[in-house]
């Protein structure tokens, strides 16, 4: 939490096993193999995406729910939800994306109290030359400043199977892979539950998927009432819907 406070981000080490990496990056090479590269220089020319990634993958279950990210969630959000989950496979000769808040999207003026949280974990080692995301340390604490030549960007370099958690206020960005290898990592991306998601959960998992999910997940994904009463489906608990 202090390194959170203070630079805006945290490596965790050990998070996966050798073994389950390898199983999730098998599984999600084959959800890639049907994806295309992406529109614009956000989502990045060389890049694939995977959206909805709840409703292609079960080995992604764990992750969302691990109980220290939970923690530190509960202190930095309080009440929170799924938001955009994403695998993101940035290919060789991708270009360093523009740096970015997460938080950005939404119109609130900064600072403010958090809004947004970003776990990324790394598939395949990262490094600076292929891609590792960069990030401008400390700030999270600005408020209306943009990064120029002056601030430094570090680049998050960690073994697969780490986790990389950073604060949706802190600018930041995939960076260029200069390797001739795909760089994979998937974003589990939080947003306060008063928020809108930025991916639509409800519509994007088949709801008989929903249904047969572990409890924390379903309510992360929408299936809940962000205090007191925002998301009632008839009147009632939106969890209702899936037969509870
Ligand atoms: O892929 C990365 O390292 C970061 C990507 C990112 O920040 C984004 O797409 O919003």
């Amino acid at each position: 939490m202090d390194a959170l406070g203070r630079d805006g981000y945290l490596i965790v080490k050990d998070m996966l096993s050798p073994q389950e990496v390898a199983r999730a990056k098998a599984e999600l090479a084959e959800v890639l193999a049907g994806i295309p590269y992406g529109r614009n220089d956000f989502e990045g020319h060389a890049t694939r995406r995977i959206y909805a990634i709840f409703a292609k993958t079960r080995l992604f279950d764990g992750p969302a729910t691990h109980p220290l990210v939970l923690a530190v969630l509960d202190q930095l959000l309080g009440h929170y939800q799924l938001s955009a989950p994403t695998g993101i496979e940035i290919g060789p000769g991708e270009s360093a994306q523009p740096l970015h808040p997460d938080d950005g999207i939404y119109p609130i003026p900064r600072p403010h109290a958090e809004l947004v949280v970003n776990v990324m974990w790394p598939l395949d080692d990262f490094t600076e030359a292929n891609g590792a995301t960069r990030i401008v340390p400390g700030s999270h604490r600005w408020g209306d400043r943009v990064p120029g030549e002056q601030d430094a960007t570090v680049s998050a370099e960690m073994p697969a199977g780490s986790m990389l958690i950073y604060r949706g206020s802190l600018w930041h960005g995939g960076g260029a892979n200069d390797t001739d290898r795909p760089r994979l990592g998937v974003i589990m991306h939080y947003a306060v539950s008063w928020l809108r998601q930025q991916e639509s959960h409800l519509l994007a998992v088949p709801r008989e998927i929903a249904r047969e999910l572990p409890r924390r997940l379903q309510e992360l994904l929408g299936y809940n009432i962000a205090p007191p009463f925002i998301g009632y489906v008839d009147g009632r608990h939106p969890r209702r819907v899936l037969g509870y």
